[in-house]
C-alpha cells in the first residue's frame, strides 16, 4: 500500500524511553505506544524497548506471542521501516545503527528471594504485599514487609555504591555511603511506607467499575526504622544554602513557583521529585538511608541506598538511589507526569489528554487511611478482636479510629496502641484494637464490621468508593468494610 508511512531506521532511537513520543518496532512494523504505557500489564518494563526492537524481549517474555497482543499493538501502528535499512532477507538491517540486538539478557534472572507468605500480585516485575493477618507488629518484619517494584532488581554491581547531588546551577559532588556515613549525623526515623494503589481492589468494587493497576488488598503497606543521613545536611555540604544568609533562591520561569529534588535510580531507571521545600525542611526528615529496622537495606527494598520521604507516598522513596539533583520542574518521568495523579470519579482514563496529564496534581502527602487486618472469632461467650492500622501522611497523628459492627449505623472507638515512633513528626501508622461482646454481634444483612480514622487535622475517610473512585484506583481510602 503506497499510504504507508515509511520511517528511517535512524528515527526509531530518537523515540526512547525519555522521548515524548515514544516507540517500538516489532519485527518491520513501527509503533507508537505512548499511550500504551500506562496500560501495560506487565508495567513500565516496556519501556526499556522504547527506541529500538521488541523483538528480543518478546523471545524472553513469550507470553506475548498471542494473537490478543498483536491485536492491540495494532491499535498503536504508525508505519514501516524504510526499505534502505532492510537486509537482502527483508529483516531489519539493525547494524546500520551499530546497535547490537541479540544481547538482550533477561533483567529478572538475578531477583532475590523471597519470604512465600507474601501474597505475589506479580512476579516480574515483583509486586507483593503483606497478608493483613501479619501486619500486626508496630514495625513490619523485613522478611514480610512489602515488595513493589516496577521493573527489575538490580544486581549488586549495578546498583549505585555513591550518590551524585546536583544543584540548580550544575555543580555536582558525589558522595560514596562510606562519606555519608563519616560526614554527617545519622538520623533514625520511625516511618510508614505506602503504596499509592494501597486498598486499590476495595475501590475496584465500586460502582463505577474496575481501576486500572496492581489490585492490592490492605497490605502494601509496612512500617520500618530507617537510618541514614538528612537530605538536607548533605544538600548544604554540597553547596545548596539552607539556612543564614541565603542569597535569593534562583526564579524558575515555569508555572510551578517551587523548585524540585529529583531522585534517580540509575540501575532501574526508576526517578520521581518531591518539591524542594519538604527535602530541605528540617522537620519533614528526608533521609538518605542505609538500615531498615537496624540492618543493611536489602536488594528488594533498594539498598544499598534509598530516598525515605517521610509521610509522602511510596512512590516518591527511591530505591537504588544514585543521583539527587534541583530542578525548576518536577521530574519528566512516566511515574512523575503519567502516574500517581488522580482524577474525578466521572472521567475515564480513555478521556485524558496528555495535557490533562501535566496539570493534575502528583501525588505527595496521602490522606488518612485505616484498615481491619484481623478479626478473631470469639469462642463460647469471651469476644470477637478487631486488629488493624490508622495511618496519615504529611506527619498527621491518628487521634481516634471508629469502629462499626454494623456496618456504620453504630460506632465505639478502638484502642489505640502507643508504639513510640522515633522522627520529627509522626511518620508511623497507629495500630488499633477493639474487643467486641459476642452478643452484641448480631447477625443478618448490616453485620459488617466498619472502620474509619480520624487525624490531628480532623480529616477523616470517605464514607463510600463510589464518589471517590478513579480510574487508577489510587488513594483508596473509603471506610474499611468486612462482613462478620
Ligand atoms: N524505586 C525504584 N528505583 N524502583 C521502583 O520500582 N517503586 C516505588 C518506590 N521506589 C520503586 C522505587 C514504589 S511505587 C513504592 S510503593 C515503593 O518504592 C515500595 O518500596 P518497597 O518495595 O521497599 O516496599
Ligand atoms: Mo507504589
Amino acid at each position: 500500500e503506497d499510504d504507508v508511512r515509511k520511517i528511517r531506521l535512524a528515527e526509531v532511537p530518537k523515540h526512547d524511553r525519555n522521548a515524548s513520543s515514544k516507540w517500538i518496532v516489532r519485527e518491520t512494523s513501527v509503533y507508537d505506544i505512548t499511550d500504551f504505557v500506562e496500560q501495560h500489564p506487565g508495567g513500565e518494563v516496556i519501556l526499556r524497548a522504547c527506541g529500538g526492537t521488541i523483538d528480543p524481549y518478546w523471545k524472553i517474555f513469550s507470553i506475548h506471542q498471542k494473537p490478543e497482543v498483536y491485536e492491540i499493538l495494532k491499535e498503536f501502528y504508525i508505519g514501516e521501516i524504510d526499505e534502505r535499512d532492510l537486509d537482502g532477507s527483508g529483516h531489519v538491517d539493525w547494524n546500520v545503527l551499530g546497535a547490537k540486538v541479540d544481547a538482550v539478557d533477561d533483567p529478572f534472572k538475578y531477583e532475590p528471594e523471597r519470604d512465600p507468605s507474601l501474597i505475589f500480585r506479580t512476579e516480574k516485575p515483583c509486586n507483593a504485599e503483606t497478608p493483613g493477618d501479619l501486619l500486626t507488629d508496630f514495625l513490619t518484619p523485613l522478611k514480610l514487609f512489602f515488595v513493589r517494584n516496577h521493573l527489575w532488581v538490580p544486581q549488586t554491581h549495578e546498583s549505585p555504591q555513591s550518590i551524585t547531588i546536583e544543584l540548580s546551577d550544575g555543580e555536582e559532588k558525589t558522595y560514596t555511603l562510606e562519606d555519608l556515613k563519616a560526614k554527617f549525623k545519622e538520623h533514625t526515623i520511625t516511618v510508614t511506607l505506602q503504596c499509592s494503589g494501597n486498598r486499590r481492589s476495595h475501590m475496584s468494587k465500586a460502582a463505577p467499575g474496575p481501576t486500572s493497576g496492581l489490585q492490592w488488598d490492605v497490605g502494601a503497606i509496612g512500617t520500618a526504622d530507617f537510618s541514614g543521613v538528612r537530605l538536607r545536611d548533605v544538600l548544604k555540604d554540597a553547596g545548596y544554602c539552607v539556612d543564614g544568609d541565603c542569597p535569593a533562591p534562583k526564579q524558575c520561569d515555569s508555572q510551578e513557583a517551587d523548585q524540585h529534588v529529583h531522585f534517580t535510580s540509575p540501575a532501574d531507571t526508576y526517578a520521581v521529585s518531591i518539591p524542594l521545600q519538604t527535602a530541605i525542611n528540617p522537620q519533614a526528615d528526608v533521609l538518605l538511608a542505609w538500615d531498615m529496622n537496624g540492618e543493611p537495606i536489602n536488594r528488594d527494598h533498594g539498598g544499598p541506598l534509598r530516598a525515605i520521604v517521610p509521610g509522602v507516598t511510596a512512590a516518591r522513596s527511591v530505591k537504588w538511589l544514585g543521583k539527587v539533583s534541583i530542578s525548576c520542574d518536577e521530574s519528566q518521568s512516566q511515574w512523575q507526569k503519567r502516574d500517581y495523579k488522580c482524577f474525578g470519579p466521572n472521567i475515564k482514563q480513555s478521556q485524558v489528554r496528555g495535557e490533562d496529564w501535566d496539570e493534575a496534581e502528583s501525588i505527595q502527602e496521602t490522606p488518612v487511611q485505616s484498615a481491619i487486618t484481623k478479626i478473631v472469632k470469639a469462642e463460647g461467650n469471651s469476644q470477637t478482636t478487631v486488629d488493624g492500622f490508622a495511618f496519615s501522611g504529611g506527619g498527621r497523628r491518628i487521634v481516634r479510629v471508629d469502629v462499626s459492627a454494623d456496618g456504620g449505623k453504630t460506632w465505639k472507638q478502638a484502642d489505640l496502641h502507643n508504639d513510640k515512633a522515633k522522627g520529627s513528626r509522626r511518620w508511623a501508622w497507629t495500630l488499633w484494637t477493639i474487643e467486641w461482646p459476642k452478643e452484641e454481634l448480631k447477625p443478618g444483612q448490616e453485620a459488617e464490621f466498619v472502620v474509619k480514622a480520624v487525624d490531628d487535622a480532623y480529616n477523616t475517610q470517605p464514607q463510600s468508593f463510589d464518589d471517590t473512585w478513579n480510574f487508577r484506583g489510587l488513594c483508596a481510602n473509603a471506610w474499611m468494610r468486612v462482613a462478620i
